[in-house]
């Protein structure tokens, strides 16, 4: 296994910076990237595991019916992972298919923590012997023309991460990946489709209050970058579907009025009673919204992989 290093070195000066920019805008946000040190890497772990967050119990066995129908697209190919993570869903990919297969392909997991994936590689490595893993630690945005084009490409982006994206952003992220591909090239896109409100909303709203926790994490985080004094107990977790941008929004309203300060700067960061952080957006999407995606990258739609319920989609698409 080998990896390379694309990263730029972001100084604790410029992540400062941008969580002050984010709370000084109106209306207030904390973007979702910040959600994952130790400990809330940990929640979302225990998210993952409850009754209601329905997402990994439909994707996993997904994964494994969609490896066994294309996996004749494999052979050859450079198997590409944006936003790689812990490797576990390309591992459960990969086990879906054949080890004469596997022998011939040459998997690029791409994310930005080098950690992460030298950790998870080994353990992949390990339990596939036979695959090439070439890492790339870099921001899965900007690093797809690094991958090498001398074979077949199959690009992967699992686990609803797309969602996390603004419209802007997957406009940008679709588009750029519509020009890097060729011919041959493939993409297989996870997507958490519409469905039953209630559904939706108590996936982010468990009873366990794991999600909460996971949600007011956030604050202990910025707490950690930019010496704030927030208290997560002041705030409530509110998650609802925004119809009209077809999302689940997380948001932490305050409780109570609020001035929280810090040691390193002298401004004070006021809430009145009710004002909110925005902190994440999980799009949900219909078939139209898939067409409509590959549209604006100059793709198109070869294959729908769906559960029963059609409750997830793995899309997959071609030049
Ligand atoms: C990891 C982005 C897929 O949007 O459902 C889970 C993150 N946030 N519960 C999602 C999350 C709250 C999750 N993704």
């Amino acid at each position: 296994m080998i990896i390379q290093n694309f990263m730029p070195e972001i100084g604790e000066r410029s992540v400062q910076e941008r969580l002050l920019t984010c709370l000084r805008s109106e209306p207030k946000t904390l973007p979702s990237v910040f959600f994952y040190d130790q400990k809330g890497s940990e929640l979302f772990e225990q998210i993952t595991k409850l009754e209601e967050y329905y997402l990994p119990d439909i994707e996993i066995p997904l994964l494994r019916s969609t490896a066994k129908k294309v996996n004749s697209e494999l052979k050859n190919c450079n198997l590409v992972e944006l936003g790689s993570g812990d490797c576990s869903k390309i591992s459960v990919f990969l086990d879906a298919v054949p080890k004469d297969i596997r022998e011939t392909i040459i998997y690029y997991p791409i994310d930005v923590s080098k950690d992460a994936m030298e950790k998870s590689g080994h353990i992949l490595q390990n339990r596939f012997p036979e695959i090439g893993i070439h890492g790339i630690n870099a921001d899965f945005l900007e690093s797809m023309d690094l991958i090498p084009g001398d074979r077949n490409r199959f690009f992967c982006f699992f686990g609803s991460t797309i969602g996390n994206l603004t419209r802007a952003k997957t406009t940008e992220f679709m588009k750029r990946l519509g020009q890097v591909m060729n011919e041959n090239d493939r993409l297989l896109l996870g997507v958490d489709m519409v469905k039953d409100i209630n559904v939706l909303e108590r996936a982010y709203n468990d009873s366990l209050g794991i999600t909460a926790e996971f949600n007011k994490n956030i604050l202990k985080v910025a707490n950690n970058h930019i010496g704030t004094d927030f208290d997560p107990d002041d705030f409530e977790h509110v998650a609802f579907f925004n119809k009209e941008f077809s999302r689940i929004e997380m948001h932490l309203k305050a409780k109570r009025d609020l001035v929280v300060k810090s040691d390193l700067f002298k401004e004070r960061i006021i809430f009145k009673k009710g004002d909110t952080i925005h902190t994440e957006n999980s799009h949900k999407y219909t078939v139209q919204h898939i067409y409509d995606m590959a549209d604006t990258a100059g793709l198109f739609v070869s294959d729908i992989y769906s559960d029963d319920k059609k409750w997830f989609s793995l899309v997959e698409m071609v030049k």
